[in-house]
């Protein structure tokens, strides 16, 4: 995963020359790139609502540099808030469309269960999909591994980063002790409300083991569940995750 600075140009503007009729229904993206073996080439659509909504992006520019090969040379689709199986890389091809979009990679692949949580039962298939979406909240802490060994008797500052599917992050919650108790941490600068959001909290370790855990909030109230919600896929996971260290 990543977190970028991208330069481009609206989809909305490039779409405003097209002549749009009220029938249409979707903008599906294709890239440069073919399928090694068969059909399955790797395309991709979105309702026109959101294509329009002035945020989703044809990116030249990335960091303020040409998009590197890999992530997209030369031009690459940005959809802010939105799982990156839409940010298609070497766009080529924009078509409009007046119905759903259904080749391989809108259906069956990369579709959740269409309940509220995106969830089932474990071992259970959802009665019906719908195409994966915007990102659930999440946090983690990125300075220090699982199992790691801290020095006792010195003061820790422990870092990590947050982020949502664009409602911004409110708080960050961290607890030293496995989730029994919570205290705040300290919120870095909010770049955008789709950029990674740093956060760190301190404290001074005595000798023993500790389970560090991270839990973040959007300003719409969204938070992370303590127990994984569990989809076929796997698609979306926003647990609040453990570290486990030790001092000595
Ligand atoms: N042209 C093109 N763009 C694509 C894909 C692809 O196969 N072809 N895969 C998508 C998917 S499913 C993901 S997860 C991301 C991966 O981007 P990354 O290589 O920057 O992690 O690219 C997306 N854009
Ligand atoms: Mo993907």
């Amino acid at each position: 995963m990543g977190n970028a600075r991208w330069v481009g140009v609206p989809l909305k503007e490039l779409l405003a020359r097209a002549e749009i009729k009220d029938s249409a229904q979707q903008i599906v993206f294709n890239g440069l790139d073919t399928a090694p073996f068969g059909g399955g080439d790797f395309v991709k659509s979105l309702d026109i609502h959101h294509a329009m909504d002035g945020e989703v992006m044809l990116a030249y520019q990335m960091n303020g540099s040409e998009i590197p090969m890999l992530n997209g040379y030369p031009v690459k689709l940005i959809v802010p808030g939105y799982f990156g199986t839409y940010w298609i890389k070497h766009l080529s091809d924009i078509e409009i469309v007046d119905n759903t979009y259904e080749g391989f990679w809108m259906k069956p692949a990369y579709r959740i269960p269409d309940n509220d949580c995106a969830c089932v039962e474990p071992g259970k298939a959802p009665q019906s999909t719908r195409p994966i979406g915007r990102f659930v909240v999440r946090s983690f802490i990125t300075s220090l591994r699982d199992g790691a060994q801290i020095a006792a008797g010195r003061d820790i500052r422990v870092r990590g980063i947050a982020f949502d599917g664009g409602k911004g992050i409110r708080d960050v919650a961290y607890s030293i002790d496995g989730g029994r108790t919570w205290r705040e941490a300290k919120l870095g600068k909010e770049l955008s409300r789709y950029s990674f959001r740093e956060f760190s909290f301190g404290f001074t370790p005595s000798r023993g083991d500790y389970d560090l855990q991270v839990r973040a909030t959007t300003r719409a109230g969204e938070t992370q569940p303590h127990d994984a919600k569990w989809q076929p896929a796997g698609y979306m996971r926003n647990v609040v995750e453990t570290v486990r260290i030790t001092a000595a």
